[in-house]
């Protein structure tokens, strides 16, 4: 805890607040802060926030904290990884009373809705984490680990943040060829930095971990099942974040991770897992080809279907369906097609209040009409 200086200037903060990441860069904006110059905050890190509780630490001491009303007024928020300024606790609980100017901060970009969502402020590295294929995985599975496409975005986000960019391929063990695929891969992306890792054999964490400076802060974010929150066990080197079994994901489209906490690692760099976003790149944002299904054979024939936005479900003249008819496309690959949208769709949704409101009125109609028809017969 600081106690008042008389020399401002020369204050020293807590060498445990710098190993948390405080930087000049913050010091400069704490001391210009009426609040910290009478004594009545104190400088401090968000390390975990879960509905609008947060948890902070000034180096020494972790508490948790709420936002001050004035805070949250201003229409601002303290998302995981901001440095602010907190009220003494009273009691046991804080109050941020201001949050510091961030010197980067990942953001998801989501068109839809009026909000871009803080995934974490004041990173300096962002890790995309993506997961070879299991040798002999069909391209559906393909398309939900290693997708350049949707690692493009994640790379976008991370430029706008800013900050520096790597990218992670976990679940080597599972692929022969993946030091091929990685290779592909850093060629299409034009990034030099791709690691193959495996959280099972132990491959490519001591690489991954000379990129993690001490008392720097990387953020993992990626799709769901990659492996990120194995990834954040491996590093820390104790099960601190629970891992999913990839079966329920695939099947009900749940996330493991839901908690967000910055982690420090034995080398002492910060780590932020996060929920996978398979919705991220999802948003018709930049202009992407929302029809595109990343099935190849289905993608070229719908350009010859009658309709440009044609699903392929029972559109007159659509050339999927006719190839499916004609046995030249495995009507299965159209149904994980399908599959993939749905989930897609329902990702989307539950991101849009609107449409939201509009799912739940049109399942209580039909509950409603359900019902009705059950009663009927009898009720008569
Ligand atoms: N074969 C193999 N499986 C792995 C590896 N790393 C993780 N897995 C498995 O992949 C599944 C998903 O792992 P998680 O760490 O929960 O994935 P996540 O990216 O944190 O997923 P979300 O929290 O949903 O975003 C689990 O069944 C893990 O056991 C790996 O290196 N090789
Ligand atoms: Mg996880
Ligand atoms: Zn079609």
């Amino acid at each position: 805890m600081p106690i008042i200086g008389v020399f401002m200037s020369s204050y020293d903060f807590d060498e445990s607040l710098v190993r948390l990441g405080f930087s000049d860069f913050f010091r400069a904006r704490v001391l210009s802060s009426a609040l910290f110059e009478r004594g009545l905050a104190v400088p401090a890190r968000v390390l975990a926030e879960a509905r609008g509780r947060y948890s902070v630490s000034t180096g020494d001491e972790v508490f948790a904290a709420v936002l001050a009303g004035h805070v949250e007024h201003a229409g601002e928020h303290a998302a995981v990884g901001d440095f602010v300024l907190v009220a003494r606790p009273s009691e046991s609980l804080a109050r941020i009373v201001q949050v510091l100017e961030r010197k980067s901060a990942f953001r998801r970009r989501a068109p839809e809705s009026v909000l871009a969502q803080t995934i974490a402020a004041n990173v300096d590295l962002a890790i995309v984490v993506a997961a070879h294929a299991a040798d002999g995985a069909d391209d559906y599975v393909r398309a939900r680990g290693l997708n350049p496409r949707r690692i493009e975005r994640y790379l976008r986000a991370i430029r706008d943040a800013p900050a520096r960019a790597l990218v992670v391929v976990n679940k080597a063990d599972q692929n022969a060829d993946f030091e091929a695929h990685a290779a592909a891969l850093s060629r299409e992306l034009r990034i030099a930095s791709v690691i193959s890792t495996s959280t099972e054999s132990g491959m490519g964490l001591a690489e991954l971990t000379a990129e993690l400076l001490p008392g720097s802060t990387a953020v993992l974010v990626g799709a769901s099942g990659v492996g990120k929150s194995s990834l954040t066990n491996a590093l820390l080197g104790r099960s601190a974040q629970s891992i999913g079994s990839v079966r329920a994901i695939d099947t009900r489209g749940r996330h493991t991770t839901t908690a967000r906490e910055l982690f420090t690692l034995p080398n002492g760099a910060m780590l932020l897992d996060t929920p996978g976003m398979r919705e991220f790149g999802l948003f018709a944002d930049d202009g992407a080809d929302s029809s595109r299904t990343g099935f190849a054979e289905i993608d070229e024939l719908a350009p010859s279907c009658r309709f440009r936005d044609c699903k392929h479900q029972n559109e007159p003249g659509c050339a999927v369906l006719a190839a499916v008819e004609a046995g030249t496309v495995r009507g299965e690959r159209l149904n994980q097609a399908h599959k993939l949208e749905r989930e897609l769709a329902f990702q989307r949704d539950r991101h849009d209040p609107q449409r939201q409101m509009a799912q739940t009125a049109k399942r209580k109609a039909q509950a409603k009409a359900t019902r009705s028809l059950q009663k009927s017969p009898w009720k008569r």
